[in-house]
């Protein structure tokens, strides 16, 4: 395999420096999850976004290696033959011994190697490897969990690949293997490698513990019980006993056992009873673009899309200005309380109550994006679109009819008779078009059939609140129970280009180990609510002196009942509702700001010293890992922006050239950037690498 790499993580705005040459002579990276090249949840945008940086680290030496889903590789995968003569053995001993293994490129940034594993082929196996796993550590997997048989195939056979490439006998040197594993799903191949005492450096990474996901679902005090439950009973009563001790074995028997943040450390170090030697943050890859406000050009251009959308759902209702509309969100997997859309809900009820007592001009619509089991778009839904479309048509038609009289009036030099512009036909257009939005029913709270209309939790809580879409309440709810498509009849958006139309994400999570929704909102420069439970909400906490200055707000689910966290939540949007156009745009400017604190370029650092620990424990002949400083990762902190209070109330006076006017007053956005500058942070500490190779010490 071919040799030695060097590592440059440099220039973050603010943010220390990095720029060390790392001579790591023959080691080879391989890192092995389910969601490799296969989107489920988190863990992909982890896998897929780091990608780059871990490619321009390692290069040629970086494998990838996950399950072979076909509808997948031929939507990202290019297949090649392997490059590598040692992998190409391997892959080709594996082939010829009843398994299927793939290799190719995944086509994302950074295009790495990918090694792509079809378990289903090797189900023939599955017995076997069961009672080996049986015989082996006492772990009985049932036929019934399907998911539990996957990770034994993958763990079998990822065990497997990595022996074969480790005792290649035709390799001169066989290289220094490090191989992170992430999850349970992907947690036995690390267990064997270790039983088999592979010469392998390895890393188990759980981005959420299993148990504490189930404890968390159900009605149970989680934080203020982490120390009493009983953590075999509980698995056991939960059926998940199996997987758990999947779990628990491989985070005993890793080198490094790592998490994605403080608090799932603590989740970790109580329920799998092994605190991890370092916490892996997660990152994204950050879009810098070349002028400054981009994003907030951005940020326009999709939200007139929005108000397209709203135009055409609450048409025959618009008696609201959409101009003073804002549009909240929360978004992800449906799972209702620990993703905190219950406190939500409650919040949004309490702020309707704020508003409408205030008289507030404000309209809040809050959208819901969480799948459920649905049977496609409601009739009442995409009607709104025809009839909006419709009433666009209408006026595209008088327009041009009125045009074609001016221009008649034009051409023999006399000045149009405005009052005979518009002809009796054109009034009967425009009377039939207006006729057609009349609507006997309320703007729907859903856009979809759902299946379980009648148990669905938001739904049920939205009838319990009575937030229905009339008139009356300053506080609209949109719930789309599918992910967004930019090919949607509806609402054709994508991800990414909705969060840049809305003005506040809202994720009032209960379980959340680290939570990429807030943090994508902060990289788009949009402020975001996360809660002090959330591993991104601690993260934020720990490295700014005061995030709601920065659109960061953070709610405080630890230490407050249920109730006066609710109120907490509800001050928080109705301090948001009474922002002016002008503090929103700063607000955003400075949400921005804090990108680079998310991006991989810096925090990959973490995944780093994760390998070199790994490499150090593995191999102490030939690799030395020298430790930070303690606690020298929270060595950082963003301050208060020196130009900005904290109160958005107070930031209207303290902005430069306020004017009474200023919602319409664009021109200011650019004298408040250029406070902003004043504001960049510049903490450099030095952070020197924490590994040396052995021989060059
Ligand atoms: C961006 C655009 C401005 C626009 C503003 C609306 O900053 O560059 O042209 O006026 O967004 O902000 P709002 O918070 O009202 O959506
Ligand atoms: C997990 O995915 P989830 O949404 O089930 O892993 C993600 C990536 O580490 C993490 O962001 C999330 O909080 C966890 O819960």
């Amino acid at each position: 395999m071919p040799l030695a790499r060097s590592l440059s993580v440099t220039s973050l705005s603010g943010l220390e420096e990095w720029d060390e040459e790392f001579d790591l002579e023959d080691a080879v990276l391989f890192e092995i999850a389910w969601e490799v090249a296969n989107k489920v949840g988190g863990i992909y945008t982890v896998i897929q976004t780091k990608a780059r940086l871990t490619a321009e680290e390692w290069g040629e030496n970086y494998f990838l290696v996950g399950p072979y889903v076909e509808s997948n590789v031929r939507t990202q995968v290019e297949l090649i033959e392997p490059t590598d003569p040692v992998l190409k053995r391997t892959i080709d001993k594996m082939n010829s011994s009843g398994c299927k293994v793939y290799f190719g490129r995944w086509l994302i940034e950074g295009s790495p190697y990918v090694i792509l594993i079809d378990v289903a082929f090797t189900a023939w196996s599955l017995d076997r490897w069961k009672s080996e796993l049986w015989e082996l550590c006492d772990i009985g997997v049932p036929w019934f969990d399907r998911e539990a048989n996957d990770a034994v195939l993958f763990g079998f056979l990822t065990a497997w690949l990595l022996g074969e490439v480790r005792n290649d006998t035709q390799s001169e040197e066989p290289p220094h293997i490090v191989a992170q594993f992430h999850e349970w799903l992907a947690g036995l191949g690390l267990v064997l490698c270790r039983h088999r005492q592979l010469p392998v450096a390895t890393i188990f990474t759980t981005h959420a513990t299993l148990l504490g996901r189930y404890l968390c679902a159900g009605n149970v005090d989680f934080y203020n019980n982490l120390a009493q439950f009983n953590v075999d009973k509980e698995a056991g009563d939960r059926q998940i006993y199996h997987r758990y001790c999947l779990e628990r074995a491989a985070a005993h028997c890793a080198h490094v056992f790592t998490t994605v943040s403080q608090i799932t450390a603590i989740e970790a170090e109580f329920l799998l009873k092994r605190k991890p030697d370092i916490v892996t943050p997660n990152g994204l890859n950050v879009k810098k673009f070349s002028a400054m406000h981009e994003f907030q050009n951005l940020h326009a251009q999709s939200k007139n899309r929005i108000q397209e959308f709203i135009r055409g759902h609450f048409y025959g209702h618009l008696d609201f200005n959409l101009d003073k509309c804002l549009f909240l969100f929360i978004a992800g997997r449906y799972e209702f309380s620990n993703k905190g859309a219950d406190i939500f809900l409650e919040a949004l009820a309490r702020l309707n109550y704020l508003l409408r007592v205030n008289q507030s001009d404000v309209t809040v619509i809050a959208f819901f994006i969480m799948p459920a089991r649905t049977n496609n778009f409601n009739v009442e839904t995409l009607k709104g679109q025809a009839v909006r479309k419709q009433l666009w048509d209408t006026a595209q038609t008088v327009k041009e009819r009125f045009g074609k009289k001016l221009y008649e009036s034009l051409l023999v030099g006399q000045l149009p008779d405005v009052s005979k512009m518009l002809d009796k036909e054109d009034f009967t257009i425009m009377k039939r078009a207006i006729f057609a939005t009349q609507r006997q029913c309320q703007p729907p709270v859903c856009t979809h059939n759902m299946l379980e209309d009648s148990s669905d939790p938001i739904l049920n809580c939205v009838r319990r609140i009575g937030l229905f879409n009339s008139s009356a309440d300053r506080v609209k709810i949109i719930f789309h129970p599918e992910f967004l498509s930019s090919t949607s009849p509806l609402l054709p958006m994508d991800y990414e280009e909705f969060v840049r139309g809305c003005h506040l994400g809202v994720f009032p999570s209960y379980y959340e180990p680290w939570g990429y929704t807030p943090a994508e909102c902060t990289v788009m420069g949009i402020p975001s609510i996360s809660t002090n439970l959330s591993g991104f909400g601690c993260f934020m906490e720990e490295h700014i002196a005061d995030p709601s200055a920065y659109g960061i707000y953070i709610l405080d689910r630890r230490f407050r009942g249920v109730d006066e966290s609710c109120n907490q939540l509800t001050s928080f949007l109705f301090q948001f509702c009474k922002q002016s156009r002008r503090q929103r745009i700063i607000q955003r400017n400075r949400t921005e700001r804090l990108s680079d604190l998310l991006d991989w370029r810096y925090l990959g650092r973490y995944y780093i010293s994760a390998r070199h620990m790994a490499l150090a424990k593995a191999f102490p002949d030939t690799y030395v890992y020298v430790p930070h400083e303690p606690n020298s990762t929270s060595g950082f902190r963003y301050p208060r922006p020196a130009s900005v209070p904290p109160s958005p109330a107070l930031s209207r006076h303290s902005s430069p050239h306020h004017s009474e006017a200023e919602d319409n007053d664009e021109d200011e956005r650019y004298d408040e950037d250029l406070e902003a500058e004043k504001d960049r942070v510049n903490i450099r500490q030095p952070y020197t690498t924490p590994f040396k190779n052995k021989s060059s010490l």
